[in-house]
């Protein structure tokens, strides 16, 4: 079913723009959404629409928006099945998968709900008597938010809620392979009762949001960049922020590591491994890159992860499968180039490589053994199903192979050993540590985020993020009737 869907601009529907279809990756003939990409000044313009909707939005108290929060939970959790069903047909992710990225965005709204009577200030001594000072947490102003396609939903609410919560507004731009998606979870925050213009989703190219965003950026009508997506996207959103002297919110990729000592449950470590490195069709931000395991297990930690990826299903993605087809033909083209990079007599898994029969966009499963710390695969992300194995005789060594991409997003240790869990942990430059769990499936209240080629630092989720939608204000309230001088009348010691 084609669903006729637009950009929303102060909530009017920007029914121009170059046409474009999404499709769904297992019937890729099957168009899901056709949606007109609009241009660069359509994108700045929606800025300016949010630059004035925010002035009312941040003057409505905070417990009140919290309750605006409140009710995007109650009714993303009434239409969860629905919402899961459009990603799997959108994007190609397992219906369960679906399920549990939906049930992400109402853990994020159940925490922030109760954020909006939390925004807490400080009050703080002063050097002088008959003084008081404080802090207030102030709104930034208006957010861009760039999400990728891979969780269409659960990564842009890690935005949309908490920047709409601390009083800002939101111009959303969402990839355009999972634009259905986005535009169902826009309508279910719309009917939240949020003003019109305070959240605008804007569809666009690209080069048209590169362009629009610089023109906002130089208007002063963005104050905040989110951008979820690749290292190379983030590198260049970065750049023009930082020309803009802005400091935007990047979470990016990852080559996630994940250590298996001599002393770990192995069967753990290979159930983690098959659902870290191959669930989401390996395409999530924190998917398994690297297993780096000891050399005293690794015959037989490789021989039983061959075995359960064999036993897997890999298919339609509304069955009970390890994964589904690939996002979107662009990824299709670069699991086809990753594979160019592979020697094949370091594949250990057996039987074809590759697309497989039929008109989906499903590819097989590769573990490649014996990467080596300058091989490309060893270095680079590859956001589809293919895992490579390194091995170890020493911690350090494994932690310092651990670093050695140079992202730094997640990763995870198995042992049994809770020295050499707190050593990796404090050894890995990652931004997250599983200690006997997989690379993914980070908890929603928890900061998110990564080091390195993986982000700037900057931390999404839970407390931590509501430092990158406001900005401390101080303020100092003399009520002794005389001018006091800071530093100059205060008593000496
Ligand atoms: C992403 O791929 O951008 O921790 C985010 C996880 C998920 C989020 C992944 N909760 O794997």
């Amino acid at each position: 079913m084609t669903r006729q869907i637009a950009s929303v601009i102060g909530g009017k529907n920007e029914p121009t723009g170059s046409p474009y279809t999404s499709t769904n990756p297992a019937r890729p003939s099957e168009v899901v959404a056709a949606v007109p990409l609009a241009d660069a000044a359509t994108f700045a313009r929606a800025c300016r629409s949010a630059a004035d909707a925010q002035k009312e939005w941040s003057r409505v108290p905070a417990p009140v928006r919290g309750r605006v929060i409140a009710s995007v939970g109650r009714l993303v959790e009434a239409n969860a099945e629905a919402l899961a069903r459009l990603v799997t047909e959108e994007i190609g992710k397992p219906y369960a998968e679906a399920l549990g990225e939906v049930r992400e965005i109402v853990d994020t709204c159940d925490f922030f709900l109760g954020e909006g009577r939390r925004l807490y200030g400080q009050t703080v001594p002063s050097e002088m008597p008959d003084k008081n000072l404080f802090t207030f947490r102030v709104p930034v102003g208006v957010a861009a938010v760039i999400t990728a396609g891979n969780f269409p939903v659960a990564v842009p609410s890690w935005y949309l809620v908490p920047a709409l919560l601390c009083g800002n507004a939101v111009v959303w731009k969402p990839a355009e392979y999972a634009a259905a998606s986005a535009h169902a979870l826009y309508r279910l925050f719309a009917a939240a009762g949020l003003p019109d213009g305070v959240l605008n989703v804007v569809f666009a190219d690209g080069a048209a949001t590169y362009e629009g965003l610089d023109l906002a950026l130089s208007e002063s009508t963005v104050q905040k960049v989110g951008f979820t997506g690749s290292s190379a996207v983030g590198r260049s959103v970065g750049e023009l922020c930082g020309r803009h002297l802005q400091s935007p919110c990047l979470e990016l990729g990852g080559k996630n590591p994940m250590v298996v000592m001599p002393d770990a449950d192995l069967d753990l470590a290979v159930e983690g491994a098959l659902f870290s490195g191959f669930g989401t069709a390996g395409q999530r931000c924190t998917s398994l890159g690297t297993v780096i395991v000891h050399r005293d297990v690794h015959d037989a930690f490789v021989r039983a992860y061959v075995q359960a990826v064999q036993a897997a299903k890999i298919g339609d993605p509304n069955g009970d499968v390890l994964y589904g087809p690939l996002l979107d033909r662009k990824f299709a083209e670069r699991y086809e180039e990753y594979l160019t990079w592979i020697e094949p007599h370091h594949r250990v898994l057996p039987g074809p490589t590759g697309r497989m029969e039929g008109e989906g966009l499903f590819y097989h499963p590769v573990i490649v053994d014996g990467v080596r710390p300058d091989d490309r695969l060893f270095l680079e992300e590859t956001f589809g199903p293919i895992v490579g194995v390194a091995t170890f005789d020493t911690l350090d060594e494994a932690i310092e192979l651990a670093n050695r991409p140079g992202y730094g997003l997640s990763s995870s240790i198995y042992t049994t050993d809770p020295k050499a869990a707190f050593r990796f942990r404090e050894g890995v430059s990652a931004g997250m540590v599983s200690v006997n769990n997989s690379t993914s499936g980070a908890e929603a209240h928890l900061p998110f985020g990564g080091n390195g080629k993986s982000g700037n630092g900057s931390r999404q989720s839970g407390v931590w993020v509501l430092d990158q939608f406001t900005r401390w204000q101080a303020m100092n309230w003399d009520y002794s009737g005389r001018l006091q001088k800071a530093q100059m009348d205060v008593a000496d010691i």
